[in-house]
């Protein structure tokens, strides 16, 4: 394998949640008060898929299975729940990649602050989201990925 002295190259991605409450609606005999969607994307909807081989989600204790691994796109897991907490999301990448896994943090956000930026209430159906722009930079990468990367 030949790695690609001084150079570094780049991806977008954006990742982070939108929730909607479930307005009373039951969902099974449980006291959730959201629905959510946590997810790691392209800008634009990008496929990123060329390089992201599949994403680890760890969910808080109290969901069944809290490790859930999605390996196809769209790497994005939705779920109901009341709470907020942290997600640690493991990005693996493509294997020809030889790159380690990254690891991000998101606080899953489910309540919206108390207004929206016109200062009116927000909305009761319009969705909270959180999300996050990183750029994943890899670092002298294998020149086979390297071109990859820049045929996509
Ligand atoms: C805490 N913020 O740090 C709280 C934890 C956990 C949320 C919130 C449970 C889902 C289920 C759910 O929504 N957990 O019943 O499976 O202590």
């Amino acid at each position: 394998i030949k790695r690609m002295k001084g150079i570094s190259i780049s991806r977008p991605i954006i990742y982070g949640n939108s929730a909607t409450p479930l307005h009373g609606k039951k969902v099974g005999d449980s006291d959730h008060t959201h629905r959510w969607t946590i997810s790691v994307r392209g800008v634009n909807n990008e496929d990123i898929s060329y390089f992201v081989r599949k994403v680890a989600f760890k969910l808080h204790d109290t969901y069944e299975n809290p490790n859930r691994v999605v390996e196809k796109p769209p790497f994005e897991i939705s779920e109901t729940g009341w709470g907020e907490f942290d997600i640690i999301i493991k990005i693996h990448f493509n294997p020809i990649s030889g790159e380690k896994p990254l690891t991000l943090y998101h606080h899953l956000k489910l309540h919206p602050y108390e207004e929206d930026s016109l200062g009116n209430p927000w909305p009761k159906q319009k969705p909270v989201t959180s999300y996050s722009y990183d750029e994943v930079v890899f670092n002298e990468p294998i020149d086979t990925f390297y071109t990859l990367l820049q045929e996509n």
